[in-house]
């Protein structure tokens, strides 16, 4: 077995213990640490899923899976965060309301905090007006990212949009979408400025709305 799949095999078993010595051992023989996230977390979490949605595994399962994830990420970061030191603008990052869904989402922040950005992450759950609030308390800030996971937080996704719209922020901040069931369709619809369909293309995305 490669390094690679035995952390996808830590990433699904849920051994959030092991993760970060595989990850680190996985670095030091010379792996690609995008290859790392991608095919030995980000496919992991897939095959979690798709095991979730077949009743072979349940959330327990689903949340050890996502703890480890978690872990792995976390040794992983210094690898993939670029230089950060200038500042290219905030970016407010949220959860949009009943969803609690967050390693995407902290992904993202990672790749556009990376990308050079100042983010402000406002967790998971997040209710529309939170969003509002903080893009008045940081009239500064240029992009707002919403992440949905769940097809039944789509609405809540879409009321944040207009949310933000009816307060009139519209002219300050930019609007942009992502999270498994959202697509460009979806975006286009509920008035979002852009949807991007993985963290890497978020943060290229960023990067081009405030250029
Ligand atoms: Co949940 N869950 N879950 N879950 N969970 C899904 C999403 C599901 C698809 C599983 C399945 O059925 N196959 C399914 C949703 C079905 C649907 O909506 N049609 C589901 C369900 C049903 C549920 C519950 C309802 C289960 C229950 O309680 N019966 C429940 C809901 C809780 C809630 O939110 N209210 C629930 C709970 C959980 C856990 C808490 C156990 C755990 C989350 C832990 C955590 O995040 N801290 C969990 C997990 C781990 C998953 C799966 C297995 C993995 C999600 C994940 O982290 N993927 C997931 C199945 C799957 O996705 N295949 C599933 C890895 C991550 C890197 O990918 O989040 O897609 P992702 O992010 C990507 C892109 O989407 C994109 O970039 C990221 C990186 O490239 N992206 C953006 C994300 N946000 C973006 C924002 C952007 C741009 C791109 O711009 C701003």
């Amino acid at each position: 077995m490669s390094k690679i799949e035995e952390i996808a095999a830590a990433v699904e078993a849920g051994k959030a213990k092991i993760i970060g010595g595989l990850v680190e051992d996985a670095i030091k023989e010379g792996c690609d640490p995008l290859e790392i996230l991608n095919k030995g977390m980000i496919d992991a979490m897939g095959v979690v899923g798709e095991k979730f949605r077949n009743n072979e595994i349940f959330v327990p399962e689903m949340l050890v899976a996502a703890r480890a994830m978690k872990k792995g990420v976390e040794v992983l970061k210094p690898h993939l965060a670029g230089d950060s030191s200038a500042t290219i603008g905030k970016y407010i990052i949220g959860t949009v309301a009943g969803d609690l869904h967050d390693i995407g989402k902290n992904l993202v922040a990672m790749m556009i905090e990376s990308a050079g950005f100042e983010v402000i992450d406002l967790g998971v759950d997040v209710p529309a007006e939170k969003f509002v609030e903080a893009i008045k308390a940081n009239p500064d800030c240029k992009i707002v990212g919403l992440s949905a996971l769940l097809t039944t937080t789509m609405p809540a996704m879409k009321e944040a949009v207009a949310a933000i719209i009816d307060a009139g922020l519209k002219s300050q901040v930019k609007i942009m979408v992502g999270g498994a069931p959202i697509t460009q369709e979806f975006a286009d619809e509920i008035g979002a400025d852009a949807y991007t369909p993985d963290a890497a293309s978020a943060a290229q995305k960023a990067k081009e709305l405030v250029a």
